[in-house]
This record gives structure tokens, sequence and C-alpha cells, in this order.
């Protein structure tokens, strides 16, 4: 493990964070977070394995390493994506589906996969409304950093058992949570420029916020069938139909309950960072989440792990 000082935490402006040198932070969990990075010298957030994770992590696929071997990935252009492996525990990779295409450089630096509207990508494992929401089958958390195109009317992710049983993202920036009428919300059109989209299903409410801008929020109480199972489908929701979606994904991450606000604040503050997107989202003072997330591993309130450990 290299040493880390706050001298080499040198330059932070946008998305362009500067180190002085190399280090390697392996896995450490405080506070029920992993954080695991490996950072190179004079890199511009070169972040190659960093993020989020905890126990209710159901998904995460980061488009800067579709292969999950902790390295960025370099594939031409163009070149067909058919297997974007998830970085969470799960494996749940998205190994099915006609594929989409890799564009390096499509956002703050970061690669994006592309899906016109007749590429999809999914699970080839089905997923339970209970691995999707939890045993509540009601809460869920979803960050998706995205560029959707103009006019499209699909769908950009969905898992679907049943017209009335289904998890939806898409069209004008809907979240479709159980097709009842009630599940429905809109908030806002979001075509033609990259952003932070946030859903988030709590026991009472949903919501949809854009860049930790809350758009709408909705009570909804509603909850998954039991014992139901899906395949996750990322891009249009089948080839062909009218559920076609044309959207540049940087990053999904999918978790199975409510985030709490410090939470989603330190996991957007984190995306806004990487992608060099200005958001609304602030992580609590001295809850480290701007260290941690950048991968020092450090998510504490005390700052133990930097001040102690490794510096001064
Ligand atoms: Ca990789």
């Amino acid at each position: 493990m290299g040493s880390y000082s706050r001298q080499d935490f040198h330059q932070v402006t946008g998305s362009v964070i500067v180190f002085h040198r190399s280090f390697h932070v392996s896995a450490e969990k405080v506070l029920g977070f992993v954080a695991a990075a490996l950072f190179t010298s004079s890199s511009a957030l070169s972040l190659q394995a960093s993020v989020i994770v905890d126990s209710r992590l159901v998904a995460w696929w980061d488009a800067s390493d579709i292969n999950n071997d902790g390295g960025v990935n370099n594939p031409r252009r163009g070149a067909l994506v058919t297997n974007w492996r998830d970085k969470s525990v799960h494996g749940r990779d998205l190994n099915a589906g006609s594929g989409g295409t890799y564009s390096p450089g499509s956002i703050g630096g970061q690669p994006a996969v592309r899906f016109s509207t007749q590429q999809w990508l999914y699970t080839a494992e089905q997923i339970t409304a209970e691995q999707l929401t939890g045993t509540d089958r009601n809460e869920m958390t979803i960050f998706m950093v995205l560029n959707k195109y103009p006019d499209d009317l699909g769908y950009w992710t969905s898992w679907q058992t049943a017209v009335t049983n289904r998890v939806l993202f898409g069209g004008r920036n809907r979240w479709d949570f159980v097709n009842d009428g009630a599940g429905q919300m809109t908030g806002g059109r979001i075509s033609g420029f990259w952003t932070i989209f946030e859903g988030l299903k709590s026991s009472t409410t949903q919501s949809i916020s854009l860049r930790g801008g809350r758009r709408v929020q909705q009570p909804n109480t509603l909850g998954l069938a039991r014992r139901s199972s899906a395949n996750f489908i990322v891009g249009a929701v089948n080839t062909g139909n009218s559920m076609s979606a044309g959207v540049d994904f940087a990053e999904l991450i999918v978790y199975n309950r409510a985030l709490s606000t410090a939470e989603r604040n330190q996991i957007g503050f984190y995306l806004g960072n990487k992608y060099g997107i200005p958001t609304e989202y602030i992580p609590e003072p001295n809850s480290a989440a701007l260290l941690g997330l950048c991968g020092f591993g450090v998510f504490t309130g005390r700052r133990r792990q930097v001040d102690d450990a490794h510096s001064h």
C-alpha cells in the first residue's frame, strides 16, 4: 500500500485531480463501504475501480472498466460491446442481447457504451424482485450517468415480468415502478445532454433527480410481486419494437434500498467529479466523501486513516 498525504491531493479542478505520485489503496471497509482504487501518477482522475460498494449494491456497470479487471479499457471507437461486466460482487454481467458500441472520451474524458434504437444488452441471469429491491420489494435507488438521444420514446433500462410488475426508466424521463398509474412519474425531458439521473424509491415516495436537483416526487407504496424475476435490460427493451432507446451510458449503479440523503450526496458528488458534470450534490462536512469517493478509503468523519496512518 502506498502512502498518501494531503500534499498529494494536489489539485482539484472540476473533474481533474492530479497526484504527484502513484499509490494504491486496496479495499478498506469503513462504515460499511468498500473503496478500492488504483491511481496513476499525474493522471486526470483515472478512476479505475473506486466506488461505493455496500451489501445492498445490486449491480454496477462502469464503461471505464467494461471487463471488470480494474484497468481502463481501450477498445477502438465503435467496437461492439457484447459483455459489460458487473463490478458488484454479484456478477450480473450484461452479456446477452445485440450489444452496444464503445464510445471513448464521451464525457469528462470517460468512455460510454452507446446504444442505438436497435441495440440492447441484458443480464442472462434472471434477477428476482427481492434481489432488485430487497425483501421489501419496494425500495431501490439507481444512479445513471447518461446522455439520451432526442426524440426517442423507448426505455433506457427495464426489469419487467408483466405489465403490472415492472421497473422501467425511459421515455421522456419517466420512471415507471409498477404500472398501475400511480407508479408512473415524469421528471421532464432530458434529451440531448449528459446528466446524472437519480431514481429513488422509498416505502412511501419515489422521486427523480437530475444532477442532484429534485425534479419530481410523488407518493408511492406499491411493491413488486413476490417471487417474480426478469432480465435487467439496458438500452432498447427489445430490438425492433416500439420500445426503442437511443442512449449513451457511462455508468449505472443500482441499490436494493432507498439510500440516505448523505449516501446519495456522496455518490452523486463522486459521479459529478468523475465525469465533470456540475451537480447540486454536496457531501456532508467531514463525511470525507470527497476523499473517500476518490479512492482513499476514508469513509469516516474522523479522517483517521489519512492523518494517523499515512501522513504528517
Ligand atoms: Ca478493464
